[in-house]
C-alpha cells in the first residue's frame, strides 16, 4: 500500500461511532479556525458560525477510511476540514430566502438570519475558496491530492451538489412531480456527491481499490437523503434543529410522497444492509463505518 507522505503508517485505534464524530468535528473546526485566525470582521466570524454545531459526518468519512488506509490522521485532516468547509457553505446558501428560506438551522439562527444575507453569501463563497486552499495544502503526495483537488470540485459542482440544487428547484416550478429515478439521479447530486466523495477520500489518498467505498459511499448517501425525508414528516423541529413539513406542505415529490413512509424506511433500510455488506473486506476495522450507516437512517437531527 502507498504511504500518505513518508508518515508513520501505523493505523489509530478505533473509535466507537459518537467518539468518532466529535473527533472529526474537533479537527474540521480547529483547521478552519487555524486557518481563519487573525481575521477580524463579519465574514470570517460567519464562516466560523456556518461550520459550528454539526454532525461533522462527512469529516468523519474522510478520517475513517483514511484510517482504514493506514493515512496519517495529519495528512488527511486538511481534507476533513475542506468537506466541512464545503457542507457549511451550502447550507448557508441553501438557507437564504432565494433558496429554501430557512430561520433555523442547528437550532441556531440561520447566517442571514443572525447576520445579513451579504454576509451570508460572503461567508459561503468564502468557505468554498478556503475548501480547496485547506485541501491543496494537505501533507500527502501531489498525484493522489490533486485526485481529490478534481474530484471534489466535481462533486460540488455543476455535476454534483450544485447540479442537484439546481434541478430540485426546477422541481418546485415543474408541472409534473418527478419520478422515482429523477428523485434518485437528482439526490446523487444534491447529498451523494459529497457524502461519495468523503467515502473515498482514504482509497484515493492510498491509491488502492475504490469499489468497496464506493458502493458504501452511494448507498449511504443515498440512505442518508430518505431518512432526511422520513425527519422531514416524522421530526420534531426542536430536536431536528430546523423547521419540518416543509416539502410535505409544498407538495414536493419525496421519497415518502413516492414510497410511502413504510416503503422509504425499508428502502433506505435495505440501503444500510447493502453499504454494511460492501465493507466485507476490511472486516473488523470498517466497524465504526457500519455504525456510522446504521446512525444514519436512526437518527433524530
Ligand atoms: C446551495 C449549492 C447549494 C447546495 C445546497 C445540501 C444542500 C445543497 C442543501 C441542504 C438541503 C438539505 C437539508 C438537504 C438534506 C440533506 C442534508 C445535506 C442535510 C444536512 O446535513 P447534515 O445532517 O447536517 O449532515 P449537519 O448539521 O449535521 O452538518
Amino acid at each position: 500500500m502507498a504511504d500518505a507522505g513518508g508518515k508513520t503508517l501505523t493505523v489509530p485505534q478505533r473509535r466507537p461511532l459518537k467518539d468518532a464524530l466529535a473527533y472529526a468535528g474537533r479537527v474540521a473546526e480547529a483547521r478552519i479556525g487555524f486557518a481563519l485566525s487573525g481575521l477580524e470582521g463579519d465574514v470570517p466570524e460567519a464562516m466560523l458560525y456556518a461550520v459550528a454545531g454539526g454532525k461533522a459526518l462527512r469529516a468523519f468519512l474522510v478520517l475513517e477510511t483514511a484510517r482504514l488506509h493506514k493515512i496519517d490522521p495529519v495528512a488527511v485532516a486538511g481534507a476533513a476540514a475542506a468537506i466541512e468547509c464545503i457542507h457549511a457553505y451550502s447550507l448557508a446558501h441553501d438557507d437564504m430566502p432565494c433558496m429554501d428560506d430557512d430561520a433555523l438551522r442547528r437550532g441556531q439562527p440561520t447566517v442571514h438570519k443572525k447576520w445579513d444575507e451579504a454576509t451570508a453569501v460572503l461567508a459561503g463563497d468564502g468557505l468554498q475558496a478556503l475548501a480547496f486552499e485547506l485541501l491543496a495544502q494537505a501533507e500527502c503526495p501531489l498525484r493522489p491530492k490533486l485526485n481529490l483537488v478534481i474530484t471534489l470540485a466535481n462533486a460540488a459542482g455543476v455535476r454534483g451538489m450544485v447540479g442537484g440544487q439546481a434541478a430540485d428547484m426546477a422541481a418546485e416550478t415543474a408541472k409534473e412531480p418527478l419520478s422515482l429515478d429523477q428523485i434518485i439521479a437528482l439526490q446523487a447530486g444534491k447529498t451523494g456527491a459529497l457524502i461519495s466523495w468523503s467515502a473515498l477520500v482514504g482509497p484515493r489518498m492510498a491509491e488502492a481499490e475504490r469499489e468497496p467505498l464506493t458502493t458504501y459511499g452511494n448507498a449511504l448517501g443515498l440512505a442518508f437523503q430518505i431518512a432526511d425525508d422520513v425527519l422531514d414528516v416524522t421530526g420534531d423541529a426542536s430536536v431536528v434543529g430546523k423547521a419540518v413539513g416543509k416539502d410535505h406542505a409544498a407538495g414536493k415529490a419525496t421519497f415518502v410522497s413516492l414510497l410511502g413512509l413504510d416503503g422509504a424506511k425499508n428502502r433506505a433500510a435495505s440501503l444500510v444492509e447493502e453499504a454494511c455488506d460492501a465493507l466485507s473486506p476490511y472486516g473488523d476495522d470498517a466497524e465504526t463505518l457500519k455504525e456510522a450507516a446504521r446512525f444514519v437512517i436512526a437518527r433524530t437531527h
